[in-house]
């Protein structure tokens, strides 16, 4: 969880121009403490040139469970696809793994699809299955449960390999005019990847679990998958 959450800033604090996104200080570092369970969520928000928003989450949600989630959202503008991430730990053991670059179009960029397929990409034992919502993943979309070290290790390899196929691509990409009909279309399916992930119960039950159903909601619809 660490190492992934180190890996990923290093790729953001290796962004040129980052900036961090100014946020509500409640909502950058949540505590809760519910029938003595203590409840952490630490969130950081940056903003760069290609990405509006790109948000790194660690959530430890009383003694067994640690989240750890992180979207870069591209700015519309950019053909760039959208990078995601969530480890679920589970009593010290990963229950889920997910990583993608999921398309803004009908299909990622050729060039990405060429440099993707020559990753070499590991076998893994034990795949997940995923949901109907999921279908706004990448054909390159992992989603693993890993079974023991090495695949760990993997894992955390191929969301590195992800990330910087995403910035060699940042520095290739040029912007469109906000208003032509290629930057509505990439906003258009940012929004359908926004709401596909708000149909994620696995997510909407933990929050809720801890916080409440009204709180949950805001902090999917307001936070986690605005748009
Ligand atoms: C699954 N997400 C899950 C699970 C939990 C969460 C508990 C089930 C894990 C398991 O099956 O063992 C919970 N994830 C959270 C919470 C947050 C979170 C509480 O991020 C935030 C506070 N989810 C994302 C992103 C992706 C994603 C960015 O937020 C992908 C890029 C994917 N999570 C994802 C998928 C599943 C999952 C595909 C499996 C869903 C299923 O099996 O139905």
């Amino acid at each position: 969880m660490l190492e992934a959450f180190e890996l990923i800033n290093n790729r953001i604090k290796s962004l040129s121009d980052v900036e961090p996104l100014s946020i509500d200080s409640k909502l950058s570092k949540i505590y809760r403490n519910l029938n003595k369970e203590e409840l952490f969520i630490f969130n950081e928000f940056y903003q760069a040139k290609g990405f509006r928003k790109i948000h790194l989450e660690v959530a430890m949600l009383g003694k067994s469970l640690q989240i750890l989630h992180c979207v870069f959202f591209p700015d519309p503008c950019y053909e760039l696809p959208i990078f995601g991430a969530d480890l679920v730990v589970n009593s010290n053991n990963i229950s889920a793994a997910i990583v993608d670059l999921s398309p803004v179009g009908k299909h990622l960029p050729d060039s990405l699809i060429s440099q993707m397929r020559s990753l070499q990409f590991p076998k893994f034992n034990e795949p997940g299955k995923l949901p109907e919502w999921g279908m706004i993943f990448s054909p390159y979309v992992c989603f693993i449960r890993p079974v023991d070290f090495l695949e760990e290790k993997s894992f955390l390899k191929l969301i590195d390999q992800y990330l910087s196929l995403l910035l060699s691509l940042l520095v290739r990409v040029k912007a469109d005019e906000i208003n032509s009909f290629d930057t509505m279309d990439r906003l258009n399916y940012q929004k359908r990847y926004c709401s596909n992930q708000k149909l994620n119960e696995k997510t909407r039950a933990i929050l809720t679990k801890f916080f409440g159903s009204s709180w949950a909601d805001e902090y999917i619809n307001k936070i986690l998958f605005d748009c």
